[in-house]
């Protein structure tokens, strides 16, 4: 569809207007929020991501490419809702210290409002005990953590171990992801659920409350 693939350009070129008034365009027309942005954000991050990686672009580019896409995924919010506004249940979210990636992060946010919980967003760069105090302090059901980075994988073993240490293993349940992150690396450091996307994240989160 011509109106996504503009979607995934502008994203490219970092044009956070553009990106927002195309999707809002696309809302209008009837589009479904989902395929918005899997065949025009996540289309124009990948390509990103490939680029970067073969040193075509640099971190600049991808900071702005990075502002497109939560300006667009900001617009698809509120129709990515299921509208149940009951609340399901709380969770502990944030990205592992050392890791300053967030917009996998803001996804699954966004999909986890979506099925009704309440979603405590400790940012980026989290320590493994901010996770499980902020589970504590708040009675969080679960603690989600997103890893982006080889080298912060590691981190989210640490989340464990911290759940562990501070006597709630039993009461938290622990969800991880992040590009990285597999079902094998889940089962080795003990973590409850890996689940590869953020739509997938949140049914998980769904099953455990119910
Ligand atoms: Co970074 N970066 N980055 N980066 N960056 C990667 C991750 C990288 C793979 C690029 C590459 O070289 N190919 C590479 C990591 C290599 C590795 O570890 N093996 C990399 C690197 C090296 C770095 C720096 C070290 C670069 C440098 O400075 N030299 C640096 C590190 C900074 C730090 O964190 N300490 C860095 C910096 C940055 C930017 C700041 C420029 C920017 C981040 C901006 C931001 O997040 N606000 C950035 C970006 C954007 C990327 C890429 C291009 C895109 C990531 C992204 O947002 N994807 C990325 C390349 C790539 O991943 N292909 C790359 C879109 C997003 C929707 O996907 O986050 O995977 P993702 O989330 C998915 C799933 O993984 C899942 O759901 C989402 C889809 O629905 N998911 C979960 C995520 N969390 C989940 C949690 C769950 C469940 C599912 O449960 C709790």
């Amino acid at each position: 569809m011509a109106i996504l693939d503009d979607i995934s350009a502008m994203l490219q070129k970092g044009k956070r207007k553009d990106v927002t008034a195309l999707c809002e365009q696309a809302i209008a027309e009837g589009i479904p929020a989902e395929q918005i942005l899997s065949d025009g954000l996540l289309a124009g991050m990948n390509i990103i991501g490939a680029k970067f990686k073969a040193n075509e672009i640099f971190v600049p580019q991808v900071m702005v490419a990075a502002r497109a896409m939560n300006a667009g995924a900001e617009v698809l919010k509120p129709h990515l809702s299921d509208g149940d506004s009951t609340s399901k249940g709380k969770i502990a979210l944030g990205t592992v210290k050392g890791d300053l990636h967030d917009i996998g992060k803001n996804l699954v946010k966004m999909m986890f409002e979506g099925k009704g919980f309440e979603v405590i967003d400790l940012g980026v760069d989290v320590p493994p005990e901010n996770f499980i105090q902020t589970a504590i302090d708040n009675d969080c059901q679960i603690v989600a953590c997103s890893a982006l980075l080889t080298t912060t994988m590691p981190m989210l073993g640490e989340v464990v171990k911290a759940a562990e240490e501070m006597g709630v293993r039993d009461k938290v349940k622990i969800m991880i992801g992040g590009a990285p992150v597999t079902q094998d690396f889940c089962d080795s450091i003990g973590a409850d659920a890996y689940t590869e996307d953020a739509t997938s994240a949140a049914d998980k989160a769904l099953e455990y409350v119910s």
